[in-house]
């Protein structure tokens, strides 16, 4: 995550400046001043010099778009673009694809103006803002490197040492515990089995699809990289036509695997300070399942051409960044080229934008109409939009950073492999979910306990790394949020944008019973848990659910190492029937060892076990609905019927004391 101070809408120094210059009718002065302080959209903090967005009427835009020379388009801008020595005005968004959506959508409005560094910012801007036809002006703001460091991972030591079986061939898939996790000391010393995303019982039912694309906004994503390579989105025009010619004429050269916004050509990794960051969130997601090398992907597929589609749209590059024109356009080429999930482990310091309304009050940033465009753009016949998912921020505060924090977007807080917040992560206000981001090991400072995945070789030598962040956490969201798609499209579901986000952040284990007392972060500190109570989002997040959720299947989460009782009837209707019996009905030895069952009894029409370890299956239980007399063989007026539901068994799940029922958490279902 970077840190930078952006957006921070302090419109009252501008007022001041402007103020202070005035001499004759005040009155009026102030009121102008004042008019256009309001069409700023952001502060100068960490702006880029020699650059400014704008959003312009439109006649302006048409007259500014026909214009060969930025000071001579016969608009109401020629006079201060020749005061401020612009150099080029170039529309932001690129027209040349779906232009007529953009334009109905006033994308066509907005522009990018280049002028000399050596003219103040703050005055081209108050210029540019002094011209009527202009209704915004936004400072580029300098998105400052995602701070990580990759810790080479030996694959020599990285080999299976144990017998458990594994569910592919990858080899370091073993060491990936934030799939699934066995609570093993060798990760980390509070490691707690069951603290994953669950993704194994996921992967039994999908492990991705070939026409899913996930564009991956941030640094260039190494697409040569063993292990990414056969689940590169590939441009066919690019990749079969000539070296710098744009061959597609989609306005971008060379764009074979995607783009690189911050440099202008294609998408690379080993500028100085890059880190690999987005190569490593990229392997996440998906790198190349099953393969004999290497790790595993969440959506990486089962071997067979299977796993999701990678772009790599690439927003940081060496030291330079695409600043917010190139971010919107990043955005932008994901929505125009096919992919319907945008994974982002970026974004500007926490608490820095106030709220939703400073983000988007009447002022929209250019980012934020790319977001838009994004989510309202269907590039796949079972999903009503593209989904948006950022890292929540690494700032330790209570409050996610913009833009994930933004209401329309998931936020993704992370967990370490004790299942509890890590010391990073930022939580409460704009927080939608938890997910594992690694965190590590307190004292020993073991990588082990971090994410591991892929990385350019020229950033660990052996190609694959550890790496700890809420950026890390982020895309195992997108990799699920690609599992859901995947199984929705194995089965003919098509889900409106607002059911597959209300299914991600409602297939969630609780997290809360755990935060009591104090944890010891790495550097020797301590985390008050309590104070992450109910504030890491809805909670973390169960692949296995999540696919539940789409097949419309009910879970019933079970806690280990506790007798309880389950009653069919608390999970129909309003969960008060008393019309609903449960009948005896088969539970097959694989569910009873997925879960590790023991003391199994029925008694009474309710079903008594006791799970000894996490796990996840699916049960069909049997039952009389309307039934009023069951029993000895009798039944009078009963339907007896059947009902599919998925058992999962996680620590922290709460019981009723009383009933010994476990609670039934709310939400989707
Ligand atoms: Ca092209
Ligand atoms: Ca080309
Ligand atoms: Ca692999």
């Amino acid at each position: 995550m970077n840190k930078t101070k952006v957006f921070l809408l302090a419109l009252a120094g501008l007022f001041a400046v402007s103020c202070a210059t005035n001499t004759v009718d005040e009155t009026a002065t102030v009121d102008a001043n004042a008019m256009v302080a309001k069409k700023f959209v952001n502060t100068s903090n960490e702006a880029v010099k020699g650059e400014l967005i704008i959003y312009v009427d439109e006649a302006v835009a048409e007259q500014l778009a026909m214009a060969e020379c930025a000071t001579r388009s016969g608009s109401a801008i020629d006079a201060i673009a020749a005061e401020i020595g612009a150099t080029e005005i170039k529309p932001v968004f690129n027209l040349n694809v779906n232009g007529d959506v953009k334009r109905a959508r006033g994308m066509h409005r907005w522009f990018t103006v280049t002028f000399p560094e050596n003219v103040e910012l703050e005055v081209a801007a108050q210029r540019l803002a002094s011209v009527k036809e202009v209704s915004r002006v936004q400072f580029a703001t300098k998105i400052v490197r995602p701070d990580a460091t990759a810790v080479e991972a030996d694959p020599s030591q990285c080999a299976q040492t144990r017998s458990d079986e594994m569910p592919l061939d990858d080899p370091m898939l073993y060491k990936q515990w934030h799939y699934r996790n066995l609570g093993l000391q060798e990760i980390h010393p509070n490691a707690k089995a069951g603290a994953d995303v669950n993704l194994f019982p996921a992967w039994e039912i999908t492990k991705g699809r070939r026409d899913i694309i996930v564009a991956v906004v941030d640094e260039g994503v190494c697409y040569e990289h063993e292990d990414l390579v056969d689940n590169m989105w590939i441009n066919e025009a690019e990749a079969n036509g000539e070296e710098g010619v744009d061959d597609d004429g989609n306005g971008y050269v060379d764009d074979v695997h995607g783009y690189n916004f911050a440099h202008n050509g294609r998408v690379s990794w080993t500028r100085s300070k890059d880190s690999g960051h987005g190569t490593h969130v990229a392997g996440t997601v998906a790198a190349v399942n099953n393969n004999g090398i290497g790790v595993s992907g969440v959506a990486g597929g089962s071997g067979n051409g299977d796993g999701v589609r990678i772009m790599s749209c690439q927003i940081l590059s060496g030291d330079k960044d695409a600043g917010a024109g190139g971010t919107a356009k990043a955005v932008e080429y994901a929505a125009d080229h096919g992919a319907c999930i945008l994974q982002n482990s970026w974004g500007f310091g926490a608490g820095q934008i106030a709220n939703d309304g400073a983000f988007a009050n009447g002022s929209t940033s250019v980012e934020l109409e790319a977001f838009h465009y994004f989510m309202e753009t269907q590039n796949n016949p079972n999903l009503e939009g593209g989904i948006i998912i950022f890292a929540a921020g690494n700032d330790g505060k209570a409050v996610a950073g913009y833009p994930g924090a933004y209401n329309e977007i998931i936020a993704v807080t992370a967990i370490g492999p004790d299942g509890l917040p890590t010391y990073y992560t930022n939580y409460d206000r704009g927080c939608n979910v938890a997910a594992t981001g690694g965190e590590y090991a307190p004292t020993t400072w073991a990588e082990q306990s971090c994410v591991l995945s892929t990385v350019p070789t020229n950033i660990a030598k052996s190609g694959y790394a550890y790496m700890q962040g809420t950026s890390m956490a982020c895309p195992h969201v997108s990799g699920i949020a690609a599992l859901a798609l995947s199984y929705a499209m194995d089965n003919g579901i098509v889900l409106s944008l607002k059911e597959l986000k209300d299914i991600i952040v409602s297939s969630v284990n609780n997290i809360n019973p755990s935060l009591n007392g104090f944890k010891t972060n790495v550097s020797g500190g301590t985390l008050n848990l309590a104070s992450y109570n109910n504030k890491m989002g809805t909670g973390l997040i169960d692949a296995y659910r999540v696919l539940m959720a789409v097949r419309g299947t009910k879970c019933i989460a079970l806690p280990i190492g506790e007798e309880v009782i389950i009653n069919v009837a608390s999970y129909i209707g309003d969960g008060t029937n008393d019309k609903i019996k449960m009948l005896e009905s088969e539970i097959s030895q694989e569910v009873i060892d997925a879960l590790g069952i023991e003391n199994m009894k029925w008694m009474g029409g309710k079903l008594m076990l006791t799970c000894t370890k996490p796990g996840s299956a699916l049960v069909t239980l049997k039952y009389v609905a309307g039934g009023n007399n069951v029993g000895g063989g009798q039944i009078t007026g009963g339907m007896e019927t059947q009902q599919e539901f998925a058992f999962v068994a996680r620590y922290g799940v709460t019981y009723d004391e009383g009933t010994l029922e476990p609670n039934t958490p709310g939400g989707w279902l």
